[in-house]
């Protein structure tokens, strides 16, 4: 769309009309509405532009999803072709649609090798729920129906219906109705600066972090437990991003209790550690059963989301499973799906998930090293194309700010004056930035990164609190 044809935007009245209408997901509305949301109107390649007109960075890919980055006419070509032939029909009842067809077989030639079949969903967090009913299935068909827990990880985020919201481990959720639902546990996240010991190796302390799993499998029963899943990193958990020791032992673990290892690939899929999914990355590398995925599937131009099945789950369900009584009105929707073919084609043609092995990964994580020498700053890491830091009181000590004190809430807010999206996560500051962002977009992003530490810095002196 030219600048010039772009509608006018009433900031005050829209801001009106959402404080009175529209409650928001994960937001405090009281606090919300005191101060007004911000209205984001336009985006182009990895900028955004709010209803006044500030551009903005988008640091965060909309949320982790925008990987082709903004104003994609393939993408909305696709839609609107699909949309004009046949914007919806079900796959239930003995049909199906072109793209639905084409998507999967997509799909099976870009997973790792041994997934040959996809069940599709809207979201992530249907994509986990469809994960526990398809773990229950596959061990009451394998004739060990005791079989029924899954392990998860503290602070892991698996989405919010009460499936996902129960696998993952923020106890924020948890305290809201009666959360996990039962038959759901989880063990201590593989993250070294909040478990690792004085003087202990990273290789260490990601086979202790490990042995947690086994730990729990043991305590269970071997018997009992149906799954373990988790992200290759964390990413609304802070970009946690383990030791390279952690999931092939997690792995190992798996293989020798005989319980299904699941790849929440939901931000690390389609291309953001630069494979084409998180668990084939070579500090993660692992063998996933099942893989959930999402997000960058459509880069976010449409809601989509599913789980690739392994063979060796597929085989059991298709030759011995009869119905699997499981799915939603739009698992598989065309349209949706004729995006997901646009964007998984242009990832391959244009090469992205190469270029971001080799090139702009890379290049992103060496600049984002460069912010340690912040005096607010310290382990600034990344894999891939998600990158975190760590905001310290004092550095040399390792000593954290008070909770209370919301400095990752004053860096976030100093970001958006900036212009760039930065999110904050208790201490740690996040970023996963569109995959097709260049170098001098690099650039210029962690400029005003580093301005934004400056101000918060500024701040924290002037509030007397440093
Ligand atoms: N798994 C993972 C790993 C996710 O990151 C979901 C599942 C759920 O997907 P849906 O499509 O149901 O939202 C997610 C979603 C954040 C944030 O604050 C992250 C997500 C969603 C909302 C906020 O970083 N990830």
């Amino acid at each position: 769309m030219k600048l010039n044809d772009l509608p006018t935007f009433d900031t005050a009245t829209l801001r009106a009309k959402d404080a009175a209408h529209h409650l928001h997901p994960f937001t405090d509305t009281k606090d919300l509405n005191a101060g007004g949301s911000r209205v984001i109107v336009r985006g182009e390649g990895v900028r955004i532009w709010d209803s006044e007109g500030h551009e903005i960075i988008d640091g965060m890919s909309g949320l982790w999803c925008v990987n082709l980055g903004y104003g994609r006419q393939d993408l909305v070509d696709a839609a609107t072709r699909q949309m004009q032939l046949l914007p919806f029909y079900n796959a239930f009842f003995r049909t199906t649609t072109a793209p639905t067809i084409e998507l999967a077989t997509l799909l099976a030639d870009v997973a790792p090798p041994g997934f040959e079949h996809v069940f599709f969903t809207n979201s992530g967090s249907e994509g986990n729920d469809t994960i526990i009913r398809l773990v229950r299935r596959y061990w009451d068909l394998m004739g060990q129906p005791q079989r029924k827990t899954l392990i998860s990880r503290h602070n892991a985020y698996h989405g919010s219906t009460l499936g996902g919201a129960s696998l993952g481990g923020m106890s924020g959720m948890h305290a809201q109705g009666d959360l996990p639902l039962p038959g759901i546990t989880h063990i201590d996240q593989p993250y070294a600066l909040q478990h690792g010991r004085p003087g202990e190796s990273e290789h260490a302390f990601g086979l202790r972090a490990a042995g947690w799993l086994e730990a729990k499998i043991l305590e269970l029963g071997a018997d009992k437990v149906a799954a373990f899943i988790g992200e290759p990193v964390q990413g609304a958990g802070g970009v946690i991003i383990p030791p390279a020791s952690y999931w092939p032992e997690i792995q190992r673990i798996c293989d020798k209790y005989g319980v299904l290892l699941v790849s929440d690939e939901v931000i690390c899929g389609f291309g953001r550690l630069g494979t084409w999914f998180g668990c084939q990355h070579p500090h993660i590398n692992f063998r996933p059963d099942l893989i959930t995925f999402a997000k960058g599937v459509t880069s976010g131009y449409l809601p989509l989301g599913g789980v690739l099945v392994s063979d060796r789950v597929a085989h059991v369900l298709i030759e011995q499973g009869g119905d699997f009584n499981h799915g939603f009105t739009y698992s598989g929707h065309p349209t949706c799906c004729a995006v997901a073919i646009a964007n998984v084609q242009a990832l391959r043609a244009e090469g992205v998930v190469q270029r971001v092995a080799n090139d702009t990964a890379p290049y992103l994580g060496a600049q984002f090293a460069t912010l340690a020498d912040h005096p607010l700053v310290g382990d600034a890491q990344s894999l891939g194309m998600v990158a975190g830091l760590v905001l310290y009181k004092d550095k040399a000590t390792r000593t954290l700010f008070d909770a209370e004190l919301g400095v990752g809430y004053r860096c976030r807010d100093n970001c958006f004056k900036n212009g760039v999206v930065m999110r904050a996560v208790e201490e740690r500051m996040i970023i996963a930035p569109p995959l097709v962002i260049s170098h001098a977009e690099i650039d210029e992003m962690i400029r005003r990164i580093r301005r934004s530490l400056d101000d918060t810095l500024a701040g924290l002196r002037a509030d007397g609190l440093l």
